[in-house]
């Protein structure tokens, strides 16, 4: 599939498993500098410790929370193959990262069921025979099976089928054009937007809200979110506005806290939710702020008047800050399916969405609905989730995600 068994792919892998060693190695003993420095700096805070007022305080919390890069792990198939992904999209052999070959295992692992549902099946029927119309109708019921919908699926077995009426298609060359195909579905929303990869734009105000029904991963998606935006020296804010559930002010603080990220909230009973965005709009301007993250509440829309505070929320934005730059970003849990799926369709219609966000990729056999996202929400997806940590967030990639939900093994 990939030509991760040629010698010049190894040797390229090998080359760049030499150096991530060689830095890690580099950054143990930067940190143990770090560590030793931040007890000196402890001691003597300690020492003057009745003086220090709140801010300080602040200051102190943020130098202990460093979040460590994951260990690299062996050199094997794991990382040859996360490697190769990288290699293919261009960069560098000093250009890699071991959070990002952590992220690419991980996000291969995690399609894993997906994977299995149909990548293993259809190889085993093929084998390395042509492709047969048979072999279509099989790949028609596996694609289903897998989530990616019935749109999707009519459309590559379509052109599939064209394919295979002009000249014939091996097993091999038959994955390829089916990895192109699912690339373009995912990527035409995304062209669509004219915005191949969301960021917040520089010298304006960015306010992103998070949507979606309860317990999909709106609050742990933010808190990554703001990972990822102060790491990348975006001035970052947190709006709490699920003010539903009491416990969800503390659940995003600790989020905040570990990217070391202000939330604005008010822990009243049956605080206004689009009066914390006024107040964290008031905070957001204050500061100088990038991005304002903003969590809401996910009773489903139906009972409740999601939709009218939602709208509500934009309409504060919209007159506090016209030229702020609005993101409706909907979280999708990829293991409800076809269920998650409907969610998106019925919050497509009344909540003028611009985009989604998978959450949950790790272990779930349902990856394919993000196939089905793309084309019957028609929705460009920006971020994809594959676990609880902190990290297991990144920008949504295409030819990634279609590498790994299509890897050989
Ligand atoms: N395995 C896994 N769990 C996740 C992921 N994202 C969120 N969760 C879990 O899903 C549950 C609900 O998340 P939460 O953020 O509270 O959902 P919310 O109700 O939409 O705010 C929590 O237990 C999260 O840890 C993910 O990408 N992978
Ligand atoms: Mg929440």
């Amino acid at each position: 599939m990939t030509n991760i068994n040629s010698d010049n792919s190894l040797e390229w892998a090998s080359q760049a498993y030499a150096l991530l060693k060689k830095r890690q190695e580099e950054q143990k003993q930067e940190l143990q500098k770090q560590e030793e420095q931040k007890q000196e700096l402890q001691k003597q805070e300690e020492q003057k410790q009745e003086l220090t007022d709140i801010a300080n305080k602040e200051n102190i919390s943020i130098q202990s929370k460093t979040i460590a890069e994951p260990e690299l792990g062996e050199f094997d198939e794991n990382f040859t193959w996360s490697a190769m992904v990288l290699a293919a999209q261009g960069k560098k052999i000093n250009q890699i990262s071991i959070d990002e070959i952590d992220w690419l295992t991980k996000l291969r692992r995690g399609l894993e069921e997906t994977r299995k549902g149909f990548v293993t099946e259809l190889l085993d029927k093929l084998g390395d025979d042509p492709l047969t119309p048979e072999s279509l109708d099989d790949l028609e019921t596996l694609l289903i099976r897998a989530d990616v919908g019935i749109d999707s699926t009519d459309q590559v077995i379509s052109s599939l089928r064209t394919k295979l009426n002009e000249e014939v298609v091996g097993g091999e060359a038959g994955i390829k054009f089916l990895k192109k195909e699912l690339k373009l579905i995912i990527d035409k929303p995304i062209k669509n937007s004219g915005i191949d990869l969301l960021v917040p734009q520089k010298g304006k105000l960015n306010v992103w809200l998070l949507v979606g029904v309860n317990g999909v991963g709106k609050t742990t998606t933010l808190g990554k979110l703001a990972y990822l935006s102060s790491k990348s020296n975006y001035k970052t804010l947190i709006a709490a506005a699920d003010t539903f559930r009491a416990a969800a002010v503390d659940q995003l603080k600790v989020w905040g806290d570990r990217s070391n990220v202000d939330v604005i909230s008010n822990k009243s009973k049956n605080a206004d939710p689009a009066a914390v965005v006024f107040d964290a709009i008031n905070s957001a301007k204050k500061r100088n702020v990038d991005l304002l993250l903003v969590d809401t509440a996910g009773r489903l829309q139906t009972k409740n008047n999601l939709m009218d505070e939602l709208a509500k929320i934009k309409k504060i934005i919209d007159k506090k800050v016209p030229d702020a730059i609005v993101e409706s970003l909907l979280v999708l849990d990829a293991s409800q399916g076809q269920n998650g799926l409907k969610q998106a369709k019925s919050f497509a219609k009344s909540a003028d969405l611009t985009g989604a966000i998978i959450t949950k990729l790790d272990g779930t056999s349902r990856g394919g609905v993000s196939l089905a996202v793309s084309e019957e929400v028609n929705l460009p997806i920006r971020f994809i989730g594959a676990g609880e940590g902190i990290k297991d967030l990144r920008p949504f990639n295409s030819y990634e995600f279609v590498e790994a939900l299509l890897a050989d093994k």
